[in-house]
């Protein structure tokens, strides 16, 4: 199984500044979270991160035919992205939302995703973590 790991606009930034919200933990530290928990799976994980809602649609244009999930933090584009909802249900691959922060909980731009509507589960509010939980429930549904 190959999964795709895609981060919106300033996920890079991780851990610099607001860790009340976002955690302490950098971009780094997410990476190897994604490959500790890839090895741990035995599944291929590749991540890709954009601060260019077109190079997000691009890449998940590319990953028709190419990836069996998709875990997609859009990040801002969350509450403003037609585009990526549509290039996700264009490819029609499974996919998960995930949130380091519990949006809920915060402004009320942040209540809607436009990416969610498609994305058949949203994580949210579990910090980092939350991506190794959208990788193990991609692989135990579709592994
Ligand atoms: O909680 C999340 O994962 C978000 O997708 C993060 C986005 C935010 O716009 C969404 O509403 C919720 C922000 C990405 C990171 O932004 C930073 C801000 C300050 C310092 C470092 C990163």
């Amino acid at each position: 199984m190959k999964l795709l790991v895609i981060n919106g606009p300033n996920i890079n930034m991780l851990g610099i500044r607001e860790p009340g919200i976002y955690g302490k933990n950098s971009y780094a530290d997410l990476l190897a979270l994604i490959e500790k928990t890839s090895l741990e799976a035995g599944i291929q994980i590749d991540h890709f991160q954009s601060n260019h809602e077109g190079a997000i649609v691009d890449t998940i244009q590319a990953a028709y035919g190419a990836y069996d999930g998709i875990v997609i933090n859009p990040a801002a584009y969350t509450h403003t992205s037609v585009a990526i909802l549509d290039a996700l249900k264009a490819v029609s691959i499974p996919a998960v939302e995930v949130h380091i922060s519990d949006v809920d909980s915060r402004e009320a731009f942040r209540q809607v995703s436009y990416p969610g509507m498609y994305c058949e589960k949203t994580i949210k509010g579990q910090g980092i973590d939350g991506y190794r939980q959208a990788i193990v429930y991609l692989q135990e549904k579709y592994g």
